[in-house]
């Protein structure tokens, strides 16, 4: 089968020539399936011809030879034919089921990730607050992905974990695999992942990256892409943030009035409250404003805003969104005041632990990626990768970074051609 393997470039190494290669606990439901079903077909299509082909020349058209007269019927031929193909799809369905409920239902304990679809692209979101446009998961730990589409209806679909599933705008679809690794795989294997709903003009465009990490190279990962974060100017991780958390659906920049104020007058100016005395706006009201909204609510406005507590927003994040709201201010001493205060929290000095609170490990002196050394360097070529698609660049803080990232020239090669990197 290794020549018809080659016709098949996209699934890549270790595929066959129907399939990619198998990298879930489940696939083998798909594939030994899928083979049950082919060689009954083999088998089917082997006897029928083989009987037609012999029927052909012992029947054929002979000088003095008589037609012979059609059967009518042949009960037990009828029943046999009948019976053993029924039998047959019984087999097909048993094992089809329990497969299904297999990869329908999640194991206990899951790792959950949160999936975002839009036309064109997908976004990510990890328990710790990390976005990212490509699907990263640990080899061996049940991953449930809970997944939105903000509007039509699109389709996730990893070919290599034989996952497939709708996402139906209004709804939260769920879906698991369990990834697996082999020892020759290293660090990380990618994956091709797929939009296989048309969702519009560049559906086609709308394809990622699933990459399947050891499992410290995964704790590393997050731990680097968090930190990534934190080691960009406040406007830019406010800026971030304020698209990714939802803000701007709310809250325009420009002067608009959405659901919420806009805010370019937020800093600066004074208020009115409708259950509350006026106050003028300063980093103290924008603080409260984001986790505790309801204590003053803006003349005009519904109390709609929901509150960000520190478990949703932590204290730098809030920083960012004030420095990034600040920057944004029609008053350009506002403005120049934010921007002149734009360092990264690494290289800010420790002013903010007068703040008192500080997260558990942002706090922290210890250099959280101590222990990820060795993967640092895949890691960067990674974020240097084109992302998924130009579109939706600017929602992705990997395309936001202009930091540290330039090593990888040669990871612009074509997308897909390969499924595992030379890492
Ligand atoms: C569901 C809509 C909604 C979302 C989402 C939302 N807000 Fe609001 N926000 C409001 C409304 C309505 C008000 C005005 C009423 C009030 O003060 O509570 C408001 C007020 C504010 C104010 C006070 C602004 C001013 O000029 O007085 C700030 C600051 C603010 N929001 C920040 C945020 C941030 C940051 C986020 C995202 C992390 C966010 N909001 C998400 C609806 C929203
Ligand atoms: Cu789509």
């Amino acid at each position: 089968m290794n020549f018809l393997n080659q016709l098949n470039p996209m699934f890549g190494e270790g595929g066959g020539f129907w399939f990619p290669r198998a990298a879930s606990t489940t696939a083998y439901h798909v594939d030994s399936l899928f083979d049950l079903i082919l060689w009954i077909c083999i088998v089917f299509f082997v006897i029928i011809v083989a009987v037609m082909l012999y029927f052909m020349i012992a029947y054929r058209r002979r000088e003095g030879v008589e037609a012979v007269r059609t059967a009518t019927h042949n009960d037990v031929l009828e029943i046999t034919w009948s019976v053993i193909p029924t039998l047959l799809i019984f087999v097909i369905f048993a094992k089809g089921f329990a497969g299904y409920l297999d990869m329908r239902t999640p194991p206990e304990n899951t790792y959950i990730v949160n999936v975002y679809a839009k036309k064109w692209g997908w976004t990510f979101k990890y328990p710790n607050g990390v976005i990212s446009s490509n699907l990263h998961v640990p080899a061996g730990v049940p991953v449930e992905l809970k997944m939105q589409s903000e509007d039509v209806i699109h389709s996730f679909f990893v070919p290599a974990f034989r996952v497939k599933q709708d996402i139906v705008p209004g709804r939260i679809a769920t879906t698991w695999f369990e990834a697996t690794m082999t020892e020759e795989d290293g660090q990380m294997v990618e994956y091709d992942l797929f939009c296989t709903e048309y969702c519009g003009q560049q559906h086609a465009d709308m394809k990622a990256k699933a990459v399947v990490h050891e499992r410290k190279s995964f704790d590393c990962w997050l731990v680097y892409e968090r930190q990534k974060l934190l080691d960009m100017p406040p406007i830019d991780l406010g800026k971030i943030l304020y698209e990714q958390r939802g803000c701007v659906g709310c809250h325009s920049i420009d002067g608009t009035r959405k659901v919420g104020p806009s805010f370019n007058k937020t800093f600066g100016q004074e208020h009115k409250f409708s259950n509350a005395d006026p106050v003028v706006g300063d980093e103290e009201y924008v603080r409260e404003s984001i986790r505790y909204p309801q204590r003053k609510v803006r003349e005009g406005y519904g109390g709609v805003m929901p509150a960000y507590p520190e478990s949703q927003l932590e204290m730098l994040e809030l920083d960012a969104l004030i420095a990034y709201i600040k920057s944004v201010n029609e008053d350009e001493q506002i403005r120049d005041e934010a921007f002149g205060n734009n360092l990264p929290p690494s290289q800010q000095k420790d002013e903010d632990s007068e703040e008192g609170e500080g997260g558990d490990e942002s706090a922290s002196d210890a250099d959280p990626l101590a222990e990820c050394e060795e993967y640092l360097e895949s890691f960067k070529a990674m974020g240097a990768a084109p992302s998924a698609d130009g579109m939706n660049a600017s929602d992705m803080p990997e395309a936001e970074t202009e930091d540290g990232t330039s090593g990888g020239e040669e990871s612009g090669s074509t997308i897909g051609s390969d499924a595992a990197p030379d890492a």
